[in-house]
């Protein structure tokens, strides 16, 4: 969710405007970030995949200074978790799952003030 950081203050300058994909060129659609999680391309995010694009995610973070005291145990054990909260611990994450996922999560953030979305933002991908 790096966009959300790098866009935030235009974000909520345009408020009612900001629906999806409006966000700015780094806005990304699901189906593009599904994509990139799905190194193999056969249709499904394995856990493997997941962590993969998970750990690309967090030294992204830790560049910018942040998140920096996470251990490769805490790393493994926070992908684990988004990824069963994301694809329904079945062992996979399908597009459809990543798109109700990323639909309610969106939801849930359009019901919060600003303080609380970078709060989760910081927590939860
Ligand atoms: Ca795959």
């Amino acid at each position: 969710m790096k966009f959300f950081a790098a866009a935030s203050a235009a974000a909520i300058a345009l408020s009612g405007a900001a629906i999806a994909g409006d966000y700015g060129d780094k806005e990304m659609s699901v189906e593009d970030k599904f994509a990139k999680m799905d190194t193999d391309s056969n249709g499904i995010v394995t856990e493997a995949e997941f962590l993969a694009s998970f750990e690309e995610k967090v030294a992204m973070k830790q560049e910018e200074g942040k998140w920096t005291d996470w251990t490769d145990e805490d790393i493994v054990a926070k992908s684990t978790e988004s990824f069963n909260k994301m694809g329904g611990e079945d062992g996979a994450l399908t597009l459809e799952e990543a798109e109700e996922y990323y639909a309610m999560k969106k939801e849930k953030m359009d019901d919060k003030d600003w303080g609380d979305k970078k709060d989760k933002e910081d927590k939860d991908w």
